[in-house]
């Protein structure tokens, strides 16, 4: 696979476990009353090696979308981990994963990656879907390799409200109403490079209190 990736950009950080990660420098940015995002930049230190490591081993997938009566590339890679396919993820992985439910008291019980090979891959305004089964979510996002714009808007249309940078081993986690309230894209930028970001959801409610 060609990337426009060079690792060297990144740092010089050397891998370090899931013991590295801690929950410390996360701020949370309310944006309304029922919805906000929680951001801690740089959280996964070693995100250069772990970007590296999903593109040789996470089951990566082209999909396809309809429009209109075409079907057409998604202008990214995509790999799912199911339930059951969790203990496949990197040990980093594993660790945010178990940190993020205990601090969310939620379980994480998928994870999808999505690669941006350069800045022709990206994704549209979106709520995820798991809004339509839950009241309330919460969505945590990776975001590895090149900061891409991650923007944010309430409803369906309109500009962004919200810009946000995700890459550089980011972590943003969007909560509350946002899925159903807002929406998020990460949108095509011709001059970008390689970006990956893994994100992760729950499939049971959250408790009342978090
Ligand atoms: O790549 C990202 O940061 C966002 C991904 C996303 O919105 C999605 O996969 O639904």
């Amino acid at each position: 696979m060609a990337l426009a990736w060079q690792d060297s950009l990144f740092g010089e950080d050397p891998a370090e476990g899931a013991g590295a990660l801690d929950l410390h420098a996360l701020q949370r940015r309310p944006l309304d009353e029922r919805s906000w995002l929680d951001v801690a930049r740089g959280w996964v230190p070693d995100h250069a090696d772990l970007l590296d490591e999903l593109v040789r081993t996470a089951p990566w997938r082209q999909r396809e979308r309809r429009v209109w009566d075409a079907d057409v590339l998604e202008p990214r890679l995509v790999a799912v981990w199911g339930a059951d396919e969790l203990d496949r993820l990197p040990p980093i992985l594993r660790g945010a994963r178990e940190l993020l439910g205990e601090r969310y008291g939620v379980e994480f019980d998928s994870a999808l990656a999505n690669l941006y090979r350069d800045g022709r891959d990206g994704v549209a305004w979106h709520g995820d879907t798991v809004r339509k089964r839950l009241p309330e979510t919460v969505v945590v996002t990776i975001g590895l390799g090149e900061r891409r714009r991650f923007l944010l808007r309430p409803g369906a249309a309109g500009p962004p409200a919200v810009r946000l940078d995700s890459g550089g081993g980011d972590l943003v986690v969007m909560g509350g109403r946002c899925q159903h309230e807002w929406q998020h894209t990460v949108p095509k930028d011709a001059r970008a490079g390689t970006r990956l970001s893994v994100t992760m959801r729950h499939s049971r409610p959250l408790p009342a209190r978090r």
